[in-house]
């Protein structure tokens, strides 16, 4: 097999031939589905005259072909394992073909599968092709109709894209529905759905009157948990017609889960379709967490209605086009839905670790990457959340009027088309008058800016300098990186008042939080008549993904923790506090010294315990230490057993100095009122679940007392989930153990219950676990055919279990490895996105570098997939 080739953006050309209408109709079975597509084309007005036809299309059996009704004869056509080519094609024209797939045995999930005997699509980002031939690209866009024939029995479900128009039974125990689509849209929008499905159905009206109806398709027993699913869909609708002026616009608006399914779900035009895991919930079964994500997936994939469906990319490179802005859009909604602070806390800690450390990493990539190999492999932190934070940047620069009338001009400009980024900076531009220019590099750059700042106080005329120093480390390709306009939030804390200062420069004044643009590689800000030594608090609310380092003491930042009005630059005072903290102890665990607990940090914690604070969800946040992984983020070179051992040693230590503070938290949080998933619950099951996590740092007999009650209490996942983590986790076997086999018994019947339970098992700091993933691989529970038992599984151990994944004997790397091999002959996308953690090799030691790059060595010696392909290549480059 030759190497597979790149594709470029710079070699982008308009599609020969457009499809004004697609007519297709499925047969459906297992092993041999049958599908006839009859395409109404015409060759676009600027294409050269006699322009060749190709198609796409890949594990395809072609069964018969015709122009304008004439069967072609086999020197008028060619196929290979990529695409078909006609030589000679009128101008506008019928296309006829049939053709035969195997939905069956797609273990990729992608175009068309079968998931729990059901039949479904995922054609993003180029599934269609294993449908049927076309011009899959997103381009093209066409209206569609579509006829899905399947038995009455086993398929009395039948769903396409659209409206149905028709249905009737047929001949043999089979029957039909017709579904037109009157909206253009590209193929990979297309989506089918046929099973023994049951639904949940609701109403809703649009601000100009369409009665719309809602429906949830699930499997007959989780009929129980679609509730909050549809109160999210419904208020996702409302908030885009408020917030964007956004209306649904069709009749009907369907979602269905399927239990195998490789991202989280799929805004198909009219018909979602969802991981179940995205979409089902009970409060006995999911998780707070998994509450709000469900919201938000719901809340994203509906708005892609308009950023993506009615206004669609160009071409794949444009993907954080409908990407980026439609997270900063689901990002908003959540922020109003629920408490805003901690909604951009979560966001930003998550970034911060996950998307500075892909930023970091060999795979390193811009907003708009210039070629892919395989485009599967973009759908990256990168495009989706570096993409959301610049769509925030913009709506930050521009100010909310005008990004409101930049998108209004956007999605009116464009509907119906396929654009590109330029279009829609354009219309901020437009609109607000403001030069995005030295903007745009955001989208070609790669790499995570970092900002050096410095600050100095003139007592004497009451001047504050700010000098702020930007600069993007290389990236792989790109190795001269140019100065980036980067907004800049701040204020400035008065350290005897402790309030923000009002703020004047050149003359101009500002109010007392700012934003200041930062566009050269070095600026200096003078502020003038500060009345009093300020600390400065910058870069408030991540006005931009930057890393920005200032010199902050210690006392500083407890200052801040306790005093800064932006409530989450007061969480990140906190979390700098403790990292400098933490960086102490890592270095004594280093080098086999004596460690020692900041009592500043006690200090600061004792008083967050103690003092009034309004917001109990940020106070949640403010008293959760960073993560193992943004530990690692922070340091040069990664010691996982020195950040393990630190952070422990500060949890025990803070749990000892303020066991009391921590057990009034908890019993003044713990109730049993019903259930609800609202904010405010939400915040309190945050905080206790928070004081026993302290507790259980020290294992006295009270805490483990708390948690094992909680956990037999069983009053809803969260409180359960969370207490038999902590037992897990601990030294108590005699405990955990007989909790773990009763709950794995009780739940064997729920996927997605099962899949926590496979996840809290592999994050056992204990040696064991490595033994313990082999053996439940092999659980009845689980399959390497199923994305989420993967994820729970092996992406959980490799992710999560820091310690044991870096084991120095390289067992973690191996299993890793072994999956892998196993993955990219069933599920390549997947298996690609698993190879994260050994990509990150650079950032170890050197003993731990050989041992992963062994491992991907032994990887590249496979027959791969290009998905595969592309990331080893890139990790060992
Ligand atoms: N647009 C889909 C992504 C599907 C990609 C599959 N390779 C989900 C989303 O972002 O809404
Ligand atoms: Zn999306």
């Amino acid at each position: 097999m030759s190497d597979p080739k790149p594709t470029y953006l710079s070699d982008y050309r308009p599609p020969a031939y457009r499809v004004t209408h697609t007519e297709l109709t499925f047969d459906l079975d297992a092993k041999a589905t049958r599908v006839k597509a009859r395409l109404h084309m015409e060759r676009h007005p600027q294409a050269k005259n006699g322009a060749a036809l190709e198609l796409d299309g890949e594990r395809l059996t072609l069964i018969s072909i015709a122009i304008d009704g004439q069967p072609l004869g086999e020197d008028e056509y060619s196929v290979d394992a990529e695409r078909l080519i006609i030589e000679s094609v009128p101008q506008t024209f019928l296309l006829d073909t049939e053709v035969e797939i195997s939905p069956a045995s797609n273990t990729a999930l992608s175009g068309l599968y079968q998931s729990s005997g059901m039949f479904c699509t995922q054609c993003e980002a180029e599934g269609f092709r294993r449908i049927t031939f076309y011009p899959d690209r997103p381009d093209v866009m066409a209206t569609f109709s579509t006829t899905v024939i399947g038995s009455a029995t086993t398929e009395p479900v039948l769903l396409a894209n659209g409206n149905p128009v028709e249905r009737g039974s047929l001949p043999e125990g089979r029957h039909f529905v017709t579904w037109d689509d009157p909206h253009p849209k590209p193929s990979y929008l297309f989506a089918l759905v046929a099973g023994d499905l049951e639904k949940v159905e609701d109403r809703f009206t649009t601000a100009s009157g369409r009665e719309v109806t809602l429906q949830i398709w699930v499997e007959e027993e989780n009929l129980g948990k679609t509730d909050h699913a549809m109160a999210s869909l419904k208020r996702a609708m409302r908030w885009d017609e408020h917030a964007y002026g956004r209306e649904y616009d069709l009749d009907l608006f369907m979602i269905v889960a399927v239990n195998d399914f490789n991202m989280g779900a799929m805004e198909n035009k009219g018909l979602n379709i969802f991981n179940s895991a995205a979409v089902l919930t009970h409060p006995h079964t999911a998780t707070d967490v998994a509450f709000q994500r469900v919201e938000s997936i719901v809340a994203h994939e509906y708005f892609h209605n308009w950023s993506g469906n009615r206004v669609t990319c160009r071409d794949w490179f444009q993907l954080s086009l409908k990407e980026g802005f439609t997270v900063f859009r689901d990002q908003c909604f959540s922020a109003d839905t629920n408490s805003a602070p901690v909604k951009r806390i979560e966001d930003v800690s998550f970034f911060r670790t996950a998307q500075f450390a892909e930023d970091a990493g060999p795979t390193a990539h811009p907003i708009r990457p210039d070629h892919y190999i395989e485009i599967g492999n973009f759908y990256t932190l990168t495009i989706y959340e570096k993409g959301a934070e610049v769509v925030r940047m913009l709506s930050n620069l521009v100010g909310p009027e005008a990004f409101r009338r930049g998108s209004d001009l956007y999605f009116e400009r464009f509907d119906g088309q396929a654009v590109t980024i330029e279009d829609f900076v354009a219309c901020m531009q437009e609109a607000s008058g403001i030069d995005l220019s030295q903007f745009m590099l955001w989208y070609s750059q790669a790499g995570t800016p970092e900002i050096d700042a410095h600050g100095e106080y003139d007592y004497a005329n009451g001047d504050y300098r700010l000098i702020l120093r930007q600069r993007t480390p290389a990236t792989p390709g790109q190795y001269d990186k140019q100065a980036l306009h980067i907004p800049v939030r701040l204020g400035l804390v008065g350290t005897k008042s402790g309030r923000d200062l009002p703020l004047t420069l050149d003359g101009e004044s500002l109010g007392s939080d700012t934003v200041i643009h930062l566009r050269e590689e070095e600026q200096e800000f003078v502020f003038t008549d500060v009345s009093e030594a300020p600390v400065p608090s910058l870069l408030r609310g991540f006005s931009a993904p930057v890393k920005l380092r200032f010199p902050y003491g210690r006392e500083d930042l407890a200052f801040l923790l306790a005093n800064d009005s932006d409530g989450f630059n007061r969480w990140d005072a906190g979390q700098r506090l403790a990292m400098l903290a933490l960086d102490d102890l890592i270095a004594a665990h280093r080098n086999g010294v004596e460690k020692v607990m900041d009592t500043r940090v006690v200090e600061a914690f004792r008083h967050l315990l103690n003092a009034e604070i309004d917001d109990r969800a940020v106070l949640a946040e403010m008293l959760t230490l960073p993560s193992e992984a943004y530990i690692a983020e922070q340091q040069p070179l990664v010691d996982v057993d020195a950040i393990h051992a630190a952070r422990n040693f500060v949890k025990q230590r803070l749990a000892t100095a303020l066991r009391d503070d921590f057990l009034r938290l908890y019993k003044a949080n713990d109730s049993d009122a019903p259930y609800a998933p609202d904010p405010d619950q939400i915040a309190a099951r945050g905080l206790k679940n928070v004081a026993l996590s302290y507790l259980m740092a020290i294992e006295d007999e009270d805490a483990i007392e708390l948690a094992r009650k909680q956990f037999a209490a069983d009053h809803n996942m969260t409180d359960v989930r969370h207490a038999l983590t902590l037992l897990t986790h601990s030294s108590r076997d005699d405990i955990a153990e007989p909790a773990l086999k009763a709950f794995g018994e009780k739940w064997a019947h729920d996927p997605l219950v099962m899949d926590q339970w496979f996840a809290i098992q592999v994050t056992r700091p204990q040696p064991d676990v490595l033994d313990r993933v082999a053996f439940l691989m092999k659980h009845p529970a689980f399959s390497l055919k199923n994305p989420n038992k993967v994820r729970a599984l092996i992406g959980t151990f490799a992710g999560q279990n820091r310690v044991n994944f870096h084991r120095l004997d390289g067992a973690g790397y191996r299993l890793l490895a072994d999956v892998v091999i196993e993955l990219n002959r069933l599920n390549p996308e997947i298996a690609a996105r698993l190879i994260t953690p050994l990509t990150r090799w650079a950032r170890f030691d050197e003993t731990r570098q050989d041992l992963m790059k062994a491992e991907l060595e032994r990887i590249r010696a496979e027959e791969l997939s290009p998905n595969v392909f592309e990331v080893v290549e890139k990790a060992l480059a």
